[in-house]
């Protein structure tokens, strides 16, 4: 029999349950909880919205500030990505900075993103974490 795998993240520090989580979740099925919140059918903290891209706070912050950014149309995780994605993945990259920038993180940030189960990725609809180590301002105002 095959261990199975332990998710140690040194970039999104993990609580046990979501450690779990990643090794349980799938790449299959036609819905995340994250196209769920892009239809608004279960509320999210949105801090940007267009057309093609989705900006909301993570409802469990690693930090004073952590939010991810999505694109509107399902990617299942960056190694499924396609050379007709590069434009997408740009504009991703893009919000995450334009977003911090209007949150007013001047000091800097990370980008993060999960791929797959050894990277502990635990929802299977491409997402960038933005994650702000200091702030000093109320992030969930
Ligand atoms: O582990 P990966 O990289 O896949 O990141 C998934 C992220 O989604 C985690 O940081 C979770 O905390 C976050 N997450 C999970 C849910 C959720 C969310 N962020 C905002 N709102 C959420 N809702 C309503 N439900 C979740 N299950």
């Amino acid at each position: 029999s095959v261990e199975p795998h332990r998710c140690f993240s040194v970039s999104v520090r993990r609580m046990a349950s979501e450690v779990d989580a990643a090794q349980k979740a799938t790449r299959g099925g036609d819905d995340t909880i994250f196209d769920k919140i892009i239809r608004k059918e279960i509320p999210a903290k949105i801090i940007y919205e267009d057309e093609e891209v989705l900006a909301f706070h993570d409802v469990a912050p690693q930090a004073p500030i952590h939010f991810l950014v999505i694109p509107k149309r399902r990617i299942v995780a960056l190694d499924e990505t396609k050379p007709e994605d590069s434009a997408l993945l740009g504009k991703l990259m893009y919000t995450a900075s334009k977003v911090a920038k209007d949150l007013d993180a001047k000091e800097g940030y990370r980008v993060v993103i999960n791929n797959g189960k050894h990277g502990c990725q635990s929802v299977y609809h491409l997402h960038l974490h933005v994650i702000i180590s200091f702030h000093d301002i109320n992030p969930q105002t």
